[in-house]
């Protein structure tokens, strides 16, 4: 078990310093200071080929001018805030609009764009980083000095666990999130419409025109979006459900899960062997398939494209500042906000 620092670029004279976790088994993860991204993790199909298995860049500029947000930790607030602005406390607050009117994940300049301050954890039975950064008053429109802390643990039985942490001066909003597109092929070889997925949950979250909640909250039963016995990503997306084609033929929709700390997500790839479980304490889950991947970027070697990545995005229900019937994601000043989400890397039992 270890970790491996090492410098991969400068921003503003500041060190871009990359981390690669190590297990007894031969997982590894990398992950840089800039955003908490993850650029990579390697694990092993059926037949023990150990092959990435996340969207990223092989170089640092990529993910500084034109990424998607891949690997990153999103927020103030992750998904979008309808007119970017929010009233909390009987003051309107004004955000950027960095998607038409409305505000999306965290701004311009949320913490995916900045460099975060990094400490290695070396334990027995599990190593990582401990990332921390101090969101000033203000910083893109939202209130309160928010100091946030993410940890990146790797343990001996191939879980990453990924737990967030935080406080705040004044009452504001928080909801964070990691933005990584996994796929399960192994370096990149095939898209993600023959993954399976299967998530516990029994409704799931309308959207507009905008791909904001509209409020309503919709059963899953007899639609594309009941995943409780598991579905091929291109069965349930290849339909003409009215919310399906809305978001570019895919899914973009956040499910609210039934259950947690119950293998309540759990996406598998046949063909490799591959599986990705995830555990979470969040009370739902945003599933987006990719639809708005663009052509012209360099995923490791490969063309982007549309369904070459899925993302299982963790997370408070979006836009619940304008919704009173979510549950809230405002942070009360002083109070702690935390939230842990555990990745386990598997194969399918032959
Ligand atoms: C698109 O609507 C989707 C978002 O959910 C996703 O996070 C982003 O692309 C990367 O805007």
């Amino acid at each position: 078990m270890k970790v491996i620092p090492e410098k991969w670029a400068e921003i503003n004279q500041q060190p871009v310093i990359s981390f690669t976790l190590i297990n007894d088994h031969g997982i590894e993860i990398t992950c840089m200071n800039y955003g908490c991204i993850i650029t990579k993790i390697i694990a092993p199909d059926k037949n023990g080929n150990y092959e990435n298995i996340v969207l990223g860049f092989n170089r640092f500029e990529p993910y500084l001018t034109n990424s998607p947000y891949f690997g990153a930790v999103i927020g103030r607030v992750a998904g979008r805030i309808q007119g970017a602005s929010f009233e909390l406390d009987g003051k309107i607050y004004r955000l950027c609009k960095n998607e038409n009117n409305n505000h999306l994940h965290g701004g311009i300049k949320g913490f995916h764009h900045v460099l975060w301050d990094a400490e290695i954890v070396e334990k027995d039975e599990e190593i990582g980083v401990r990332f921390s950064y101090t969101s000033p008053d203000g910083e893109e429109g939202y209130p309160g000095a928010v100091h946030v802390q993410v940890t990146y643990l790797l343990n001996k039985e191939n879980e990453l666990i990924i737990s967030y942490h935080a406080h705040s001066d004044k009452n504001t909003l928080l909801n964070l999130t990691n933005h990584t597109y996994f796929n399960l092929s192994g370096n990149i070889k095939r898209d993600i419409l023959d993954h399976e997925l299967k998530i516990k949950s029994d409704r799931f979250l309308e959207l507009d025109q905008e791909l904001i909640p509209t409020g309503a909250i919709l059963d899953v039963t007899n639609t594309p979006f009941d995943l409780r016995q598991g579905k091929k990503i291109k069965d349930g997306i290849m339909t003409n459900h009215s919310q399906i084609e809305l978001v570019g033929q895919g899914y973009d929709h956040p499910f609210v899960l039934n259950t947690h700390h119950d293998e309540e997500i759990v996406l598998q790839d046949p063909e490799s062997g591959r599986t990705l479980t995830i555990e979470t304490d969040e009370v739902g889950v945003v599933v987006y398939t990719g639809n708005q991947l663009q052509s012209g970027m360099d995923i490791y070697g490969v063309p982007s494209r549309k369904y070459l990545g899925i993302c299982l995005e963790t997370q408070g229900l979006p836009d619940a500042v304008h919704h009173p019937h979510f549950p809230s994601y405002v942070l009360q000043a002083n109070q702690n906000y935390s939230s842990v989400t555990k990745y386990k890397f598997g194969v399918l039992k032959s």
